[in-house]
């Protein structure tokens, strides 16, 4: 059978399964032989890929690339499979080539970037090079034939067929590394239940990978998958990658039943409205279930802004939310997008007053604060591109190749750590409100830190927080670095 070295370049050394390149060898199952490399685990994976590329054998490499830290490690790794082995067609897929296509070709280390689902496209590419056939029916490829312009097939269309293919966790190494202590459990793993997303919030990867598309698994599926996990792996709780797991609250009802009987503590994005939406009988299986802490959305107190970004929730359904949250024993986890680039000073600043308003609704909601930073335009898969994000700023441009969206500022971006609009002054007041908020509330999700830690950081952050003057908490900051204050943001999902 034919061979592909599949790889998860590294982006963080709290390593969880990689669940794209183990649900494209589950497409590949019975046609290709599949090896997976994981950069989170292996920290010499440019060494070791180079390695198994030497023996020879492999058809192609296949690597995951999401922008951010990610992509300096997929382009150190893809350099090191393409000196040792020059004639092996190296394939990109996932976030950053499906949203930068161009950019990702636009290197010397990229032959093929699949863009969208991975899993059928993968095993129609591998068809088309291993049996010489053309590439141009490969829905969602994008590649560039000898010496000329990039081609770019049609888009591939949302496929439900994931939901029926079995994922096998024997395709990694060690599957047992991939579970691990968090403030849900002992054995806490990660777990992709539906597909998609159904909305198109602009700022969004989701939106584009998906189109708005969605689809649920079968609630048998669910049980089956997760009383696997924890007969085989000893798993006493999830963290729900879905993109957004509260769908039809009717075609939620099976799934919250399952988890409900499972009573594993689990975590999950959703959205303000659908939460909101909720039947008591629901909000009652929410309960029994043990969800612990759902990731929201809230963006900006701003309702205008919230229009632009298409996001379909208003400020007023944030701070419901945050209510319905604490009255069922839920933590709602809300992320905001500070400083966009319309008016950055001004929208930071009511962002910082709407989040001590929603600490005065449930203190220990967690805040995880982002800087607005829109996506590239993107070429469609008929030759169009979106439109640019009217909010940028003129003159203002992405970069084009892989190399550069690498580069330290690209990677902040991608993070939304930073972006060129923000002022050295505004920087400075973000980092002091993180500061004393972090602080002020201490977030649940630290599982190392005692509880005289946590009191000592809320008692020297009292008064800042309480006469909201967050400039220059040099205190704070040496107290941070005394206690090793956890930063939730560095393992952000
Ligand atoms: C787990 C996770 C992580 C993990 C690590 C993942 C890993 N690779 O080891 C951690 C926590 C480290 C992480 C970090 C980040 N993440 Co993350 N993460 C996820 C999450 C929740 C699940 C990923 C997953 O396993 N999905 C399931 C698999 C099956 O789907 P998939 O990865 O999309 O793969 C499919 C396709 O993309 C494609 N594909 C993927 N790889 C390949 C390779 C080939 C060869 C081919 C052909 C196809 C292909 O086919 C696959 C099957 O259909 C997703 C949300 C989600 N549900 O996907 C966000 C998500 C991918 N993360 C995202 C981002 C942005 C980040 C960050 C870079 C920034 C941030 N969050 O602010 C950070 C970096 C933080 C830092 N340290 O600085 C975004 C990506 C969108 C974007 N704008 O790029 C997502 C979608 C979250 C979101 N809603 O915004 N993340
Ligand atoms: S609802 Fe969430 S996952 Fe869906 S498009 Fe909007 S931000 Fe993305």
């Amino acid at each position: 059978m034919k061979r592909l070295l599949l790889i998860n370049p590294r982006i963080t050394s709290n390593a969880r399964f990689p669940l794209a390149v183990m649900h494209l060898a589950a497409a590949l199952k019975g046609r290709y032989e599949t090896r997976i490399l994981d950069g989170n685990l292996d920290r010499h994976l440019p060494e070791t890929a180079a390695a198994a590329v030497r023996e020879g054998g492999y058809a192609a490499v296949g690597l995951s690339v999401m922008g951010g830290p990610q992509l300096p490690a997929a382009l150190a790794v893809s350099r090191a499979i393409r000196a040792a082995a020059p004639g092996l067609p190296i394939v990109w897929g996932g976030y950053f080539p499906t949203l930068c296509t161009d950019a990702a070709l636009n290197s010397d280390c990229v032959d093929y970037a699949l863009r969208g689902q991975g899993e059928q496209g993968l095993v129609e590419l591998l068809d088309a090079l291993t049996e010489d056939k053309p590439l141009d029916q490969v829905a969602g490829l994008s590649w560039r034939p000898e010496g000329g312009e990039v081609v770019h097939n049609a888009d591939r269309a949302f496929s439900t067929a994931p939901l029926q293919m079995d994922v096998s966790y024997d395709e990694v190494d060690d599957p047992q590394r991939y579970l691990g202590p968090t403030y849900l459990g002992r054995r806490t793993t990660g777990y992709q239940a539906a597909l998609g997303c159904r909305y198109r919030c602009s700022f969004c990867g989701v939106a584009a990978m998906f189109r708005g598309k969605t689809a649920l698994p079968e609630a048998e599926r669910l049980e089956r998958d997760l009383r696997g996990l924890q007969a085989r792996f000893g798993a006493d709780s999830v963290q729900f990658y879905d993109h957004n797991f509260f769908d039809r609250e009717v075609d939620m009802q099976p799934l919250l039943e399952v988890l409900a009987r499972l009573q594993m503590p689990w975590w999950c994005y959703a959205r303000a409205d659908a939460l909101q939406g909720l039947s008591a009988s629901s909000w009652a299986l929410v309960r029994r279930s043990r969800l612990r802490m759902a990731y929201i959305g809230a963006e900006s107190p701003n309702d205008s802004l919230l229009r632009d970004m298409r996001k379909g929730t208003r400020s007023d359904q944030t701070l419901a939310v945050v209510e319905t949250c604490r009255a069922n024993g839920v933590v709602p986890e809300l992320s905001f997008m500070l400083a966009p680039p319309q008016d950055p000073e001004g929208e930071t600043e009511r962002t910082f007053d709407f989040i001590r308003q929603v600490k005065r609704l449930h203190p220990a909601a967690e805040i995880m604060l982002h800087i607005h930073t829109p996506l590239p335009p993107r070429r469609l898969g008929d030759g169009r591109w979106t439109p640019r994000d009217p909010a940028l700023p003129k003159g203002f441009t992405f970069p084009d190749s892989a190399d550069a969206w690498a580069q330290k500022e690209w990677v902040d971006y991608w993070c939304h750590k930073d972006a060129p609009w923000l002022s050295p002054a505004l920087r400075e007041r973000i980092r002091d409100f993180r500061t004393v908020l972090g602080c002020r509330f201490p977030t649940l999700t630290d599982i190392r830190a005692p509880g005289w830690q946590r009191a000592a950081l809320r008692a020297a952050s009292a008064w800042r927080y309480r006469l909201a003057r967050y400039d220059q908490p040099r205190e704070l900051r040496w107290l941070e670095r005394a206690v090793k204050l956890w930063d939730p943001q560095l393992n952000a999902l």
